[in-house]
């Protein structure tokens, strides 16, 4: 029996069969993974082709937290040398929900299956470093797990040197050069961070602080996509300015900050 917990990435393939299927289109080209606050950014990409529930195939929980979608977006995206096929996930499954990491990299490697060699990863997150602004996208240059958790197993020994892409971040650099680049931290949360945890990790060389995006960048890279990591400061963390931390703030931000992202993705999915 094939299911995500015994055969992951038989399950993908399955999955990736059904999006063929469902959108006519025998592959797709790239994938965005549109973290909370960054749905409406992809309503920046014009209208869909496609649009279907995570449920509608193998291996995808029901979507829980407010702000994160569970919905599949495919689309088809005017470049210089003719349309490329986009495939963009409202929504993500986080390791807090407790339901173990395979869910977690699941739509990832779904989409790598779909044929996408490129995997766009963004997310909101807290900024660490004290000159970062609320509303402020910051590209991910590298990042920290302070999880350790990771969705590989056995003796896949695989280099992170380059994990996020330095051909794409020149190129979305080249599109917006007032891009500030960090290192993003994954914490488990739900809970935030400590006052005390921030400065540990501001001490350790982190940027920002967020729930996401690590692993998923671990697992499409280690099927051989590249990675462009995207993170939008949506607070500042703990401790930095002496404000609590809401989850309204977050969606808020993201929702300000939405057109200039989807903007800037419009622009340079095509050319990835
Ligand atoms: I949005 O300040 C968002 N996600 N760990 N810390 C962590 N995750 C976050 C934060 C934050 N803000």
């Amino acid at each position: 029996m094939t299911d995500l917990y015994s055969n992951p990435l038989a399950t993908a393939e399955i999955a990736a069969e059904k999006i063929a299927e469902i959108t006519g289109k025998k592959s797709h080209h790239v994938a965005l993974v549109m973290g909370s606050g960054w749905i409406s950014a992809a309503d920046a990409l014009g209208v869909p082709t496609h649009e279907f529930s995570v449920t509608e195939l193998p291996g995808f929980p029901e979507p829980t937290v407010a702000g994160h979608g569970g919905v599949i977006r495919s689309y088809n995206l005017q470049g210089p040398d003719g349309v490329i096929h986009a495939l963009v996930f409202l929504g993500r499954t986080h390791l807090y929900e407790g339901k173990g990491i395979e869910p977690v990299v699941h739509g990832v490697r779904t989409a790598v299956k779909a044929g996408c060699q490129v995997v766009v990863l963004t997310n909101a997150c807290g900024g660490i470093n004290v000159e970062y602004r609320v509303g402020q996208p910051v590209i991910l240059r590298d990042h920290i797990s302070m999880t350790g958790v990771s969705p590989l197993i056995g003796a896949d020994f695989v280099d992170l040197t380059d994990l996020y892409s330095k051909r794409i971040r020149e190129i979305v650099r080249a599109e917006d050069p007032s891009l500030a680049e960090g290192v993003y931290v994954h914490w488990r949360g739900p809970a935030y961070e400590t006052p005390a945890e921030i400065k540990m990790l501001r001490t350790m060389g982190a940027d920002l602080v967020g729930m996401s995006t690590v692993p998923e960048a671990i697992a499409a890279h280690s099927l051989g996509a590249e990675v462009l990591g995207i993170s939008l400061v949506t607070n500042a963390a703990a401790g930095v300015t002496g404000e609590k931390l809401n989850h309204e703030e977050v969606i808020a931000a993201g929702k300000a900050a939405a057109g200039r992202m989807g903007e800037l993705l419009r622009r340079v999915l095509p050319q990835l």
